[in-house]
């Protein structure tokens, strides 16, 4: 039985798209395929797949399913978010330019400048809060504009629509990383992207045993081109990893749901907090882009940064005291996580950017889980004391 997207509401998505009971027993959960090949009964013909990278019947079901959240008609399982991001700028070529986020994923940015880069499409980095920005970046040769919306790890918020329609209006194509608000809070493709990408190892998985990623899209073309990609280059995700992935999208609207009742008593509570300088979480009032995440996400999200008083030592200092947050990189895992992007996820930012862009020593970013909101708040009153 099918589960057509336009018909079903996002929970039943996410437990039944690409999901039917299996044909030979029934079985409710579709079986794990770890097969790499399947029998033909001469030579080039075959059922549906005749080997493992081009398609596999576990990672189809992920994919049908992840692809439904994002309201679109194709997805794709990679082996990590960066993955898919390498598997976007594959869509160009020598000579094409790309415009992206001045903040970002630090391993976002070091894929654009220090790899892809190498093989001559060009990259310009520039703050597409202001959508002038973009209109002032856009060359000739532009191809694609690559939007984090919020940004990792300073939260800015950009109009998703009025970016569309700038570089559709110059033939250029949107993709915009997801990750941060997953499905559940916010969709690209409804609001004009062509491309939606996914650190899958976030929120889409959930539980921090599985580095992934996806893209989705309408685009029959570009799936047709991504579907190319994935066969010929080989980054796609496993049978297992897609397995776990899918079994995790089911729990993904109530996680979420949980991540921001949490995440929103956690800014309020910094916010008050003698011992804190500012709090970046797009709920708050304060947030420069409050209004427009009102508008273009249906929540708030689970992800806060904030700058403590004092300086790197005091930073530090809270980050070793926490106990319900783990020190670590990542984001996105039902268990809350904090770490120091100017030393650890955003490394491989340029000093003089990270100064730029606000990547500071008292820089702290927060992935808030969803244990009890009470340890939570007391383990944070504790570390600031
Ligand atoms: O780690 P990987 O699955 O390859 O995903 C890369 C990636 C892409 N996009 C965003 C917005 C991300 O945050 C990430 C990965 N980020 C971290 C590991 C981190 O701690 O910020």
């Amino acid at each position: 039985m099918e589960f057509d997207k336009n018909k079903y509401g996002f929970e039943t998505l996410a437990i039944h798209a690409g999901q039917s009971p299996d044909a030979e027993f029934g079985a409710v959960i579709p079986p794990l395929h770890l097969s790499t090949t399947f029998a033909q009964t001469e030579p080039g013909k075959y059922t549906k797949y005749d080997y493992s990278r081009a398609g596999n019947p576990t990672r189809t079901s992920y994919e049908q399913c992840i692809a439904s959240l994002e309201g679109a008609d194709f997805g794709f399982g990679f082996s990590s978010g960066c993955a898919a991001t390498s598997t976007v700028i594959q869509l160009l070529k020598a000579g094409d330019h790309v415009i992206a986020n001045d903040d970002m994923y630090g391993g976002t940015y070091r894929l654009f400048n220090s790899v892809l880069s190498k093989f001559g499409v060009e990259f310009s980095y520039v703050d597409l809060t202001n959508s002038e920005n973009l209109s002032a970046a856009l060359q000739d040769n532009t191809k694609l504009v690559w939007l984090e919306t919020p940004t990792n790890p300073t939260l800015k918020i950009s109009d998703i629509k009025e970016i569309s329609k700038i570089a559709h209006q110059k033939g250029a194509m949107v993709a915009v990383d997801n990750t941060f608000m997953s499905p559940y809070f916010q969709s690209p493709l409804a609001l004009g992207a062509d491309m939606v990408v996914h650190s899958a190892t976030k929120y889409i998985n959930g539980h921090s045993d599985v580095v992934g990623g996806v893209i989705a899209t309408n685009n029959s073309d570009l799936a047709e081109q991504i579907d190319f990609l994935v066969k010929s280059v080989g980054a796609m995700s496993s049978p297992f990893d897609s397995f776990l992935a899918m079994r995790s999208l089911k729990t993904l609207a109530v996680r979420m749901r949980a991540h921001e009742e949490n995440a929103k008593v956690v800014a309020k509570f910094l916010e008050s907090h003698a011992n804190v300088e500012k709090v970046l979480y797009p709920g708050l009032d304060s947030h420069p882009q409050h209004a427009l995440a009102k508008e273009q996400m249906k929540g708030f999200g689970g992800m806060i940064t904030f700058y403590i008083k004092g300086g790197l030592s005091e930073a530090s200092t809270f980050m070793q005291k926490l106990k319900v947050f783990t020190l670590a990189e990542s984001l996105g895992g039902v268990e809350s996580l904090v770490e120091h992007p100017g030393i650890m996820t955003h490394a491989s930012v340029p000093k003089e950017n990270r100064d730029k862009l606000g990547i500071t020593d008292t820089l702290i970013r927060l992935s808030v889980g969803i244990e009890s909101q009470e340890d939570i708040i007391n383990d944070l009153k504790n570390a600031l004391a």
